[in-house]
């Protein structure tokens, strides 16, 4: 166990990174912000004049092997995030990335099959609504038996709009499907074995050739089935619902706060503009386990096989969009099993 606070480097000071600075900075018991690295001097500029205790640095390698940084948050492009989890994982330093874990299947697999080849597992994957209350409690009821066995979900994922011109039909389905795509695996506790993703007339608010908004359909090992609309450019604002349908019930999340079940009818509350609102306190939530948890040498939350296995399912998703068919998932083929 570690006796002192963690010393944290970041990697990214974008929207997220900033994010998670100010959050390590202000929120995080027991943790604290050191070192940042972005390759734009004008972010890491604006992040110093904020927090000026924060030490630049400019090669990302250089930060993951400081003596004075005990854990890293990646937060860059998903572009760079193969070699900068690579390094970490060199070091032998826990990391918490942000999703998704990498850009393709096949780096992806490298690697879980790096860090199954060190001592010990050291990445968390920044899926976040993993620690929100609301999504918790849910699972909870699930996995009580309350709601009887699951058999469908229906999530709505709808953003006001793209966060820039880069975010085509492809990063629909890499960064914002994924979130649904690990809560299906994790509230049913199961592999997709199927993705399709369908879309009706594109919206006039979307850029010319983006498809938007997608629906995607998820066929569960089990048999049950999964809905998910992802509508990037919606303009009304930030709206995340998941409804499980069980055979006893169905519960709610995403309503207001807390958990709606089929007999409280309930409609109304605020919608908020932005995901940073709205999932507050899941990533408080996330990055608290995370420190705790590396200062016990331990790792919790989401595991590189979930980043892992999200990457399949939206490689497969990102093949569908194109050709419109149902495509099938082989999580064998990387000659792994989930530990
Ligand atoms: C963003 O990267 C996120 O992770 C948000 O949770 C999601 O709602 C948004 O669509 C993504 O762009």
């Amino acid at each position: 166990m570690l006796t002192r606070a963690l010393r944290i480097g970041l990697l990214g000071v974008g929207v997220m990174g900033t994010d998670h600075a100010h959050r390590v900075t202000s929120r995080v018991a027991n943790a604290e912000l050191t070192a940042i690295c972005d390759p734009d001097a004008a972010q890491t500029d604006r992040l110093s004049s904020e927090l000026p205790h924060l030490r630049v640095m400019s090669d990302p390698t250089d930060l993951i092997s400081s003596a004075d940084i005990d854990a890293v948050i990646i937060a860059s492009p998903g572009a760079s995030h193969e070699e900068q989890l690579l390094a970490c994982l060199a070091e032998g330093k826990p990391v918490l990335c942000e999703k998704p874990l990498t850009m393709s299947a096949e780096s992806a697999l490298r690697i879980v099959k790096a860090e199954r080849a060190a001592d010990q597992p050291l990445i968390q994957v920044g899926f976040m609504r993993r620690f929100d209350p609301d999504y918790v409690a849910m699972k909870a009821q699930l996995d009580s038996g309350a709601l009887g066995r699951a058999l469908l979900m229906h999530n709505i994922h709808r953003n006001q709009s793209a966060p820039n011109s880069d975010f085509r039909s492809e990063m629909i389905v890499r960064d914002s499907l994924v979130h649904e795509v690990d809560v299906a695996r994790w509230l049913f506790e199961e592999e997709i074995t199927h993705i399709q993703v369908l879309s009706p007339t594109p919206t006039a608010h979307a850029p010319t050739g983006v498809v938007d908004p997608q629906v995607a359909i998820f066929w569960m090992a089990g048999g049950g089935l999964v809905t998910s609309e992802v509508f990037v450019n919606s303009q009304a604002g930030y709206e995340v619902r998941c409804e499980a349908v069980g055979e006893l019930g169905s519960a709610t999340v995403g309503l207001g706060a807390g958990v709606f079940t089929r007999t409280q009818n309930r409609w109304g509350g605020v919608v908020p503009s932005d995901y940073r609102t709205r999932f507050e306190r899941a990533y408080d939530l996330e990055v608290q386990a995370w420190a705790d948890a590396c200062r016990r040498h331990e790792r919790v939350g989401p595991t590189s096989w979930d980043g892992y296995a999200a990457t399949m399912v939206c490689s497969a998703g990102m093949q569908s969009l194109h050709d419109g068919q149902a495509t099938a998932v082989d999580l064998t083929l990387g000659g792994l099993i989930a530990q």
